[in-house]
């Protein structure tokens, strides 16, 4: 495997003597990804290789186009504010034909980056303090790409975070029963369907004008952002899915992840809740850099988006058992059916705690 990936990772156009080593990373539920270290001398540099997943992502020079169009936005005003734009902007290297990504001989695409050093990223929150910080970095990221042009950006996914759509292909996925695992995951079914109408608030809103669209993340991960040893926010990653979205869904899906009290696998599910001093903590950081940008309204919608995009991740997961597993990767035949109940106790526990959220949020705009 190795040896094909070096061959990969010759295509891009980087000078370096030999390849010292390649590491598979097993992070992320879409691409296939290696750490390339290569060595030119003594000199060592290290890079990010990734194999994209075509099925998710049908049209990787769309893809490509908006990856590389957000970063070079991004590494200009960096660089304005006199930071070191290397650090805080991913760099991707050019194949050697000139494109933004390599297509190999077996008709797969990769693209490869450079790897930013002594920088981190994390599956857990060590500290509410640090959940503040990925607040911060979040949040700073949107006010940069407040004044980006989205239509410039293709819809890489259409219809990401639509809800209502994402609802129907269920009920799709539900009839189709094309893993035939559907007597499984009844009182799972009947979980989302009792829950039809707050699953599309956010859509409603939307669709009323009650809140705009904005250049958003549209997956903002705690493992999405690296962290450098001083606890600080350097770069956001995994730029994939920057398209047209609402603030709300980038609120709710880092607390989604980093404000749950397990992984998103858990499956004793006792242990599974939404710990709310890191809800406040990363609402904190947040709030406190895009009070002002942003409108109150949406900003008070906070928790409706942590609700509505856990719904959606759990709605999504089911979605994918329910098709046998072609979308997110897995390493055991159940796990997205765990993930998917999971993330439906993490649904429960938000609606008891839906009062102490908004008091949280209301406290932040005063
Ligand atoms: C996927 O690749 P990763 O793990 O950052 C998915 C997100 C989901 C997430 C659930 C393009 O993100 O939308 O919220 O898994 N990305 C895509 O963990 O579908
Ligand atoms: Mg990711």
């Amino acid at each position: 495997m190795n040896q094909e990936v070096e061959k990969v990772f010759s295509s891009f156009s980087v000078s370096y003597d030999t390849i010292k080593d390649v590491q598979p990373c097993f992070i992320g539920h879409i691409s296939r990804t290696f750490f390339v270290t290569a060595k030119t001398g003594e000199k060592e540099e290290k890079y990010v290789l990734q194999e994209m997943n075509e099925y998710v992502f049908p049209n990787i020079d769309v893809l490509m186009k908006n990856v590389m169009a957000v970063t070079s936005f991004l590494r200009e005003k960096a660089k304005k504010r006199g930071e070191d734009e290397d650090r805080s902007t991913l760099r991707f290297l050019p194949a050697k034909d000139g494109k933004d990504y390599y297509r190999h001989t077996d008709g797969k695409a990769w693209r490869a980056y450079r790897f930013i050093d002594d920088a981190t990223t994390y599956q857990a929150c060590p500290s509410p303090d640090f959940f503040e910080e990925v607040g911060r970095s979040f949040g700073n990221f949107a006010k940069n790409l407040a004044d980006f042009d989205a239509a410039t950006l293709g819809e890489v996914i259409p219809k990401f975070h639509d809800t209502a759509t994402r609802y129907q292909n269920f009920l799709k996925a539900v009839e189709k029963n094309q893993a035939g695992r559907k007597e499984k995951v009844r009182k799972e079914i009947e979980f989302l369907q009792a829950r039809k109408d707050k699953c599309e608030a956010i859509v409603r809103m939307i669709e009323k004008g009650e809140i705009p669209l904005r250049v958003t993340h549209n997956d903002t991960k705690l493992n999405n952002v690296l962290m450098g040893e001083d606890g600080k926010g350097v770069c956001i990653i995994d730029l994939d899915t920057v398209m047209p979205g609402s603030v709300l869904y980038d609120f709710g899906d880092a607390i989604r992840f980093g404000a749950s009290s397990a992984a998103e696998d858990e499956t004793d599910l006792e242990k599974v809740f939404v710990d709310m001093t890191m809800f406040e903590a990363f609402a904190k950081g947040y709030v406190g850099e895009l009070k002002g940008y942003i409108t109150e309204k949406e900003i008070r919608a906070f928790p409706l988006g942590a609700y509505v995009i856990t719904m959606e991740t759990g709605m999504r997961f089911l979605t994918d058992y329910l098709d046998g597993d072609l979308y997110f990767h897995i390493q055991y035949p159940e796990q997205n059916l765990d993930r998917a109940r999971n993330q439906f106790k993490l649904v429960a526990d938000m609606e008891t705690k839906e009062g102490e959220m908004n008091g949280i949020i209301a406290a932040l705009l005063e």
